[in-house]
């Protein structure tokens, strides 16, 4: 069998989210066609909501099981939903069952004729992911964007050919259930501790945000950001196995890399050094996504992107939302929806992009199984007041235990904490919701966790 074809026989599909339900898309065809014997997709919860995509999956061919906890019938291949976790009773009886268990992205990969650009880190991945695909728009080089970010790849490979470059966003999850995935440019932003209740260690949850890496060879590029430890440490292991590394840095120059030299971002390789943009041209705040901004320049320029469109693109790119978004001011004070910072690291960056703009912080959701030290060492420091709600509240709070500097306050859930912010903030301050957790305990996810904030600040605007 070639590297880039699907395996053949039944299949089962785990969890009927986002990603199951395009790749039962997907294998319908197939089912069609004759390629694929039989495919049974199980979720282990039922929902209203989860039978009525049942059953128009049904209509399609594929057989649905709901509130399941065990594969039953027989099948060659089975294809994880990322967020099913790996000791998951779903997941261990896949592994008895199926020959092989992928990721909807090894899936993908083996069924698209496409170059692949693969952009994975703790944090910046779907921003990177986002920008390199406005860039090589603007350069004119036909692209999609898919992966994490919430499209799937499997629900385009079918209409996508090999002029047209996959840009994907890479979890550390779909990583996991990864084999021959190769992506002709890869990127790696940095490694910090995140989904230790998945992976199990930071060593483990690393070495698969590395398997990114794992088929990349002579002809391959791999970007990787030098100035975090944790992803620093695979540039030089990456470079000798033949891949060309561009190296990322706010601190070095390094001699082919991608960097800021008196406040121009740059790129430097053997064609020497090229100026990009000014670091003020560019739309989106904080340090952290300079360094993301030269890691999408470099890698689209790797896929083909002319500096004309790197320039363009970088100059034009809006910031997302739930990403240091600006939702409102109120009082005076200016509310920022920083809901997908769902780590304490991704607290640290976003605290970056405010110079010394007086700050009130809320921290709080389920906590993934992180420490919030470092996040208490610098807020304690920097902010006017921290606010800590949900399920991770006393954690957190432990944390700022014992240090002078900032006030605490103690609020239920989201609104609270909004109503506990706007007490204490004063004019000219800004109030950044960057939680540092899970939204599970109260939201359905991160948007909804950000668009319930938004909501929070146009309400207290209207009654002001
Ligand atoms: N399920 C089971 N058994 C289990 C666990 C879950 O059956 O043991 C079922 C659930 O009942 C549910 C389904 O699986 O019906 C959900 O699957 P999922 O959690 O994998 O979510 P999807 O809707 O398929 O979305 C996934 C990604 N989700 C996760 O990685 C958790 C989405 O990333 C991604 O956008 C989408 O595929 C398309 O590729 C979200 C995410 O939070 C945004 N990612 C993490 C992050 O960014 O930190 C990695």
């Amino acid at each position: 069998m070639s590297e880039r074809s699907i395996p053949s026989g039944s299949y089962a599909v785990l969890g009927l989210g986002a990603s199951g339900e395009a790749v039962c898309r997907f294998l319908a065809k197939r089912l069609d066609q004759g390629t694929v014997e039989r495919v049974v997709a199980y979720d282990s919860a039922d929902t209203p909501e989860l039978r009525s995509r049942a059953a128009a999956l049904e209509a399609l061919g594929i057989e649905c099981v709901l509130g399941a906890h065990a594969v039953t019938a027989p099948a060659a291949v089975a294809v994880a939903s990322p967020g099913i976790r790996p000791d998951s009773p779903l997941m261990r009886s896949a592994q008895e069952v199926a020959r092989e268990v992928l990721s909807e992205i090894e899936l993908a990969y083996r069924a698209s004729s496409s170059p692949w650009i693969a952009v994975t880190g703790t944090n910046g991945k779907t921003t990177t992911t986002a920008l390199v695909g406005h860039i090589l728009d603007c350069s004119g080089v036909p692209c999609e964007v898919v992966g994490n970010i919430g499209r799937p790849a499997i629900s385009v490979v079918d209409d996508t050919g090999p002029a047209t470059v996959l840009v994907a966003e890479v979890s550390s999850f779909q990583l996991r259930s990864s084999f021959r995935f190769h992506p002709r440019v890869s990127v790696l932003l940095n490694v910090t501790p995140d989904h230790i209740d998945y992976h199990g260690s930071f060593e483990a949850y690393a070495a698969d945000k590395a398997r990114i890496f794992a088929q990349q060879g002579h002809g391959d590029t791999a970007v990787i950001d030098v100035d975090d430890p944790g992803s620093a440490r695979y540039a030089p292991i990456v470079e000798a196995a033949g891949v060309s590394v561009v190296r990322v840095s706010l601190t070095s120059e390094p001699t082919r890399g991608a960097f800021l030299r008196d406040g121009v971002l740059v790129v430097a390789g053997e064609h020497g050094v090229v100026e990009l943009v000014g670091r003020d041209e560019i739309r989106i705040k904080g340090q952290h996504n300079v360094s993301n901004a030269l890691a999408a320049a470099a890698a689209a320029l790797a896929a083909g992107a002319d500096l004309e469109g790197v320039r363009e693109g970088l100059r034009t790119f809006a910031p997302l939302p739930h990403r240091l978004e600006p939702v409102g001011v109120v009082d005076g004070v200016e509310y920022f929806n920083d809901s997908k910072a769902t780590n304490p690291d991704s607290v640290l960056k976003a605290l970056t992009a405010f110079d010394d703009r007086p700050l009130v912080l809320l921290l709080g959701g389920r906590n993934k199984g992180s420490s919030f030290a470092s996040v208490a060492k610098a807020a304690c420091t920097r902010v006017r007041a921290v606010v800590v709600f949900g399920e991770a509240a006393d954690e957190i709070a432990a944390a700022f235990e014992g240090k002078e500097g900032c006030r605490l306050l103690r609020a239920a859930g989201l609104a609270d904490a909004v109503t506990a912010a706007r007490s204490v903030a004063r004019a000219g301050d800004a109030v950044l919701l960057s939680p540092g957790c899970a939204s599970f305990d109260e939201f359905r996810g991160y948007d909804h966790r950000g668009a319930t904030f938004r909501h929070l600040v146009e309400e207290a605007g209207r009654a002001t």
